[in-house]
């Protein structure tokens, strides 16, 4: 981007005064009060309100949003679709519980998650509340399809924070650190991370799918194996997309040996990459696909989609919960595919991603400490180094940076196994404006501390 192209509001029009304002200020004393400490807080400004590509807070301070709560309004804060329909299922009814006076919406839900997963075989959907628990389920299903009890999940891997969602998950701190034992059964193999796969990028895919093969072949035993969890692009794990061709092979391995892929779409799905599925980008069609997050546009809601003859191997009862694909949460749902559909949303991100790689480039080309810019439509990140030799990862600087954007009213993230990526997941419905002035903020911290 080219600088006369910026046209950065000033903080002061966007930042009204010092965060945290009095009332924030306020709030966040009754937090400390009220509120475990083991739930963290990144920025203590409290949010009123929430526009398209906009999080303003209490004190009218004004924050451009690079961060979409994780990928959640993906559609945009009270998209108007979703409000609608939400505001007629509150006159309604709000909850029956689907396993006893079931609703058309769920099925509905159901019908477009069938609908927009990769693949045209027959498929099913149960509904859940949050990623973890897609995830637990996932597992619960293939464990129950395949009469296997091995899952084999990869370095930098998020899914979750529930026990087994834990297990799955790579990182020690601060998910897992003093909260196991966890769920047995679960194998960890290598993941091909371009950027630091020690023989080089090209040859990340083929050694690292010969390490799982032997890592599932020799030690899992293929025949064990019931289930192989991965992200098309790690999302937590610092937005690594995996090396052209793994994540193919890692599927076909699967179903060479009868056990059952999941692609954990949690964070990359509902046309974050600029397609409904990141798995479509890797000709991959997974035999279990979850989602939540972007599936309906702030409401807690989440899926497991995939083949029949999986999705049906559970008893009755044997799958569900009180609230899973709770009527509010599918109406919205369906609100915010309507709006991905209409308002062209996939397109949408493929253009946020030009955007933001014309910004992250030319900041990458001032600054040696982009290692690498990455990512997929409008999921794109940057990892920082101390060094662009030794690939030292620089996560003081990272965290620095994104304190200099949090303050000048920008969100932004970091992710990664070393704390080293800064990551950038706006909703697809921020106008270039917004997204040029946050880049213009990002551009600044780099300029002022790199
Ligand atoms: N699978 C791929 O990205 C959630 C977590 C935020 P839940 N990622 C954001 C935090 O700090 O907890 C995630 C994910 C992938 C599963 C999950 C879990 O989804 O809805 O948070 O349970």
């Amino acid at each position: 981007m080219s600088s006369d192209l910026v046209s950065r509001e000033p903080t002061a029009d966007r930042l009204r005064c010092p965060v945290p304002g009095r009332r924030s200020a306020e709030l966040d004393r009754r937090r400390r009060a009220a509120v475990s400490s083991g739930v963290g807080v990144l920025l203590p400004a409290y949010a009123d309100r929430g526009e398209d590509g906009v999080v303003v807070d209490v004190d009218g301070n004004r924050f451009i949003d690079l961060a979409s709560g994780v990928a959640v309004t993906t559609v945009g804060n009270r998209n108007p679709r979703v409000v609608a329909r939400v505001r007629d299922q509150l006159d309604r009814f709000t909850h029956t519980g689907f396993f006893l006076t079931p609703y058309e919406s769920y099925v509905e839900v159901a019908e477009e998650l069938n609908r927009l997963t990769p693949g045209t075989h027959e498929k099913r959907t149960a509904l859940f509340n949050s990623g973890a628990e897609a995830v637990e389920n996932a597992v619960k299903i293939a464990r129950t399809a395949t009469g296997r009890r091995g899952v084999i999940a990869f370095d930098h891997a998020f899914h979750g924070r529930t026990n087994l969602a834990m297990a799955l998950t790579a990182k020690n701190q601060p998910y897992k650190a003093g909260f196991g034992p966890f769920a047995g059964e679960v194998h960890r193999a290598p993941m091909a991370y371009p950027y630091r796969w020690p023989s080089g990028p090209e040859r990340a895919a083929q050694e690292a799918f010969e390490a799982f093969r032997t890592l599932a072949e020799k030690q899992v035993g293929a025949e064990n194996t019931a289930a192989v969890i991965l992200e098309p692009i790690q999302g937590e794990g610092g937005f690594v997309v995996p090396a052209p061709g793994f994540f193919r092979e890692i599927a076909r391995w699967c179903a060479d040996n009868g056990a059952v892929f999941i692609a954990d779409e949690v964070q990359t799905g509902m046309c974050r990459t600029g397609d409904w599925f990141a798995s479509s980008y890797e000709h991959t069609v997974p035999d279990l696909v979850t989602t939540a997050k972007g599936l309906a546009g702030g409401l807690p809601l989440s899926g497991v989609t995939g083949r029949a003859e999986l999705m049906d191997a559970a008893g009755p009862g044997g799958l569900g919960g009180t609230y899973g694909g709770n009527p509010l949460a599918c109406e919205a749902a369906l609100g915010a595919i309507e709006a991905m559909e209409e308002g062209g949303l996939g397109v949408r991100a493929r253009e946020i991603e030009a955007l933001f790689r014309t910004g992250l480039g030319a900041i990458a080309d001032r600054h040696p400490s982009v290692g690498e810019v990455r990512g997929r439509g409008a999921m794109m990140a940057l990892e920082l180094v101390e060094d662009p030799d030794t690939r030292r990862p620089a996560a003081a600087l990272t965290r620095r940076i994104q304190q200099y954007c949090l303050d000048a009213g920008v969100l932004v993230l970091t992710a990664g196994t070393f704390d080293n990526v800064l990551r950038f997941l706006p909703p697809l419905v921020i106008s270039d404006e917004q997204l040029t002035q946050g880049l213009a903020v990002l551009g600044e911290a780099f300029d002022a501390l790199a």
